[in-house]
């Protein structure tokens, strides 16, 4: 007994020191054919594009921001638990054990093959992890058990110098080297009284490290500014090849500009607003000529990502912008360095492509990511209002006590906000100057709280009259509705 779970213990170490010689092995070659091939993180990114709507609002929902290494931790130990087994497997049938390690590597370069941006280089990591992985179990499996430990000890540190240099090697491309030149047209100065002065109150402007982040992307695309281009051709009389010194060249507008997410839940925290430069989309599209039939923006990212604006909306007057630069410095590497769009109205994923490579006019005929995945085409923000303070289930002391928070609407701007407690009648808020129609504006209320439980609600109506409907719709396929609603807790 004793000395079948020894057995099964070394198993399982072999097992597991395979698997980290492959994932070693797998990342030195990820730095010649990209960080996104290397094994562990294809396979996540895979699952990712192949999750069923369902899953990614759950992800979404419930680790946020940490979705990914939520992921990719699963990942590593459904490949640990795996290795094992091979493991004990390869200590009675050496080909057993590394069949399976095959199957490992043979699910990694078929999760590197569907991705929407693989090269037939691809798939090289998986081999050569498979290839190192089944060498190593091979190697430690055979019946030598004098010199397993010291074995197991050199593989463990070739395995460890590969991980590290090939994290070395993929390196970093960052934005610190670029310079954005002053906007011709900055952002109009925000009229005095756009603020509150309330504790705990959203701040007008959101500071890029508290941008929200949300992105199919387990690796950030590391794009170099002197190698990237803009392609715009579709539906155009001529196409553009634009660098990115031909963008900066251009005069660049500068614009504060609400950006929101589809799956955002009533009161949640995936919307933003920021300063964005970059120059108006629809100029670029004016000058390649855009073409009458033209329904649909097309665009897509160097991750291959594709997104999908209505060309009318994009060319309506308002400030669609190719942004390069988020609250005055070029845009973070998570934001869509070294260029992405924004389309103020639009949900940020019918608009606001990052890392952009590629723009086509075309019609509605084709799908991008998100529509072909059952998501409305048309990506119109919806209303939003939330409450910041108090908090859900706060303990306020009874007396005045300042309920605050932000509204929102788009490009439609924000014209009532109204509050309730337990279910009275509604009261109007009072609201900051509005910045202009396509940025969000706080809310506050001077409430007489007294003791006991209570209920607090919010609504908003937008500049056009449309009050937020009561009735409650989950994110898919077109965005959340209902009124936020907390419960505090006013004590004597
Ligand atoms: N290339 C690329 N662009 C993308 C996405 C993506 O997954 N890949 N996600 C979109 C979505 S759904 C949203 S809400 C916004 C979020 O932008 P942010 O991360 O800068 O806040 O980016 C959009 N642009
Ligand atoms: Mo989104």
């Amino acid at each position: 007994m004793k000395r079948r779970l020894a057995r099964l213990g070394l198993g399982a170490l072999i097992g597991v020191l395979a698997a980290a010689t492959a994932l070693g092995t797998g990342e030195l070659v990820a730095a010649f054919t990209g960080p996104a091939t290397a094994p562990a993180l294809a396979v996540g990114t895979a699952l990712i594009d192949l999750a069923p709507v369902s899953a990614k609002e759950f992800a979404i929902r419930e680790f946020g921001t940490n979705d990914k290494p939520v992921l990719i931790g699963a990942v590593l130990i459904v490949l640990a638990a795996v290795a094992m087994v091979a493991g004990a497997l390869a200590l009675r049938r050496p080909w057993l054990g590394a069949a399976v390690v095959t199957m490992l590597g043979v699910a990694g370069m078929a999760a590197a093959a569907i991705s929407p941006v693989a090269t037939g280089l691809s798939v090289l990591p998986s081999l050569a992890a498979a290839v190192a992985g089944a060498a190593t179990l091979m190697a430690l499996a055979r019946p030598r058990p004098a010199s397993t430990g010291r074995r197991a000890l050199l593989i463990a540190g070739v395995a460890a110098a590969a991980w590290a240099g090939g994290r070395l090697l993929q390196g970093n491309s960052g934005s610190a080297n670029v310079r954005i030149p002053p906007p011709a047209e900055p952002a109009p100065q925000p009229p005095a009284g756009h603020e509150f002065p309330v504790a705990g109150l959203t701040p007008y402007r959101t500071s890029t490290k508290d941008f929200y982040r949300v992105d199919t992307d387990l690796v950030l695309p590391q794009v170099s500014p002197d190698e990237w281009t803009l392609r715009v051709h579709g539906m155009v009389d001529h196409e553009l090849r634009l660098s990115f010194a031909d963008i900066l060249r251009r005069p660049l507008v500068e614009r504060d500009l609400t950006l929101s997410c589809v799956s955002n839940e009533i009161g949640g925290p995936y919307v933003g607003n920021a300063r964005w430069t970059g120059i108006p989309l629809a100029s670029l599209l004016r000058e390649a000529g855009a073409r009458p039939g033209a329904e649909q923006l097309l665009s897509t990212a160097v991750d291959g990502m594709t997104i999908g604006s209505p060309a009318e909306l994009v060319l309506d007057g308002r400030d669609a912008l190719l942004a390069v630069a988020m609250n005055g410095v070029p845009l973070p590497v998570e934001h869509g360095f070294p260029a992405r769009l924004i389309v103020p109205g639009l949900f940020g994923y019918a608009s606001a492509t990052k890392w952009v490579r590629e723009l086509n006019l075309t019609t509605f005929a084709e799908q991008p990511y998100w529509v072909r995945r059952g998501y409305d085409r048309t990506g119109l923000a919806k209303t939003g209002s939330r409450i910041d303070v108090p908090r859900a289930f706060a303990r306020v002391p009874a007396g005045p006590v300042t309920v605050a928070g932000v509204a929102y609407a788009q490009h439609r701007g924000i014209a009532t906000v109204q509050v309730r407690f337990d279910g009275g009648p509604w009261r109007d808020a009072e609201l900051t100057s509005q910045v202009s129609p396509d940025t969000w504006r706080q809310w506050r209320y001077r409430w007489e709280a007294t003791p006991g439980a209570h209920r607090i609600e919010v609504r908003a109506a937008d500049g056009r009259g449309q009050m937020q409907p009561e009735q409650r719709a989950p994110v898919f396929p077109s965005g959340a509705t209902g009124w936020e609603s907390i419960v505090v807790t006013v004590t004597a």
